[in-house]
């Protein structure tokens, strides 16, 4: 099963959107496969957002993640990484769709509430970078047959 990171960053948590973040992946079918709540070190900020550094907005970036507790997340699907990332919303804001996570919540890129994987390779490997093996739960739920055609 495919499987997407979700973090709700720092600026979800302190707003107390964490129920809604979590409520609306819940409502969208998709299954839970591990969570946790955590300070994210340095380290590991740099090591998930290395894609971006060198990027005018990267040293903003590792300060904001760092800022405060997270709530970590893997959530799983078929085509989890797409329709999380609609149930998100595009990056910025103000381009992301009525509806969406960043539209419904969100005005500023620096300040857009979640993460989510971009693709399904990234999905496995972010999956892994922030949670250990036994942290993750493989597990089927009775609606699952309900929601998922296979
Ligand atoms: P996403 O989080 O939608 O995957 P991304 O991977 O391009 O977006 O960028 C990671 C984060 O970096 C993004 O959520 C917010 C921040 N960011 C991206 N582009 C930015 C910009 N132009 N100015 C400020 N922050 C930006
Ligand atoms: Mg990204």
């Amino acid at each position: 099963m495919e499987r997407s990171l979700v973090l709700v960053k720092p600026d979800g948590v302190q707003r107390s959107l964490l129920g809604e973040v979590i409520s609306r992946l819940e409502r969208r079918g998709l299954r839970l496969a591990g969570a946790k709540f955590m300070q994210v070190s340095k380290a590991l900020a740099e090591e998930h957002y290395a894609i971006h550094k060198g990027k005018p907005f990267y040293d903003g970036l590792i300060a904001y993640i760092t800022s405060a507790p997270v709530m970590a997340m893997v959530w799983e699907g078929p085509n989890v990484v797409a329709a999380i990332r609609q149930t998100m919303g595009a990056t910025h804001p103000l381009e992301a769709a009525p509806g969406s996570i960043r539209h419904d919540f969100a005005l500023e890129v620096g300040r857009n509430i979640t993460h989510a994987s971009d693709s399904p390779e990234n999905g496995e490997q972010e999956a892994a970078l922030w949670f250990k093996q036994d942290e993750l739960i493989s597990w089927s739920r009775d609606a699952d047959r309900w929601i998922f055609e296979k």
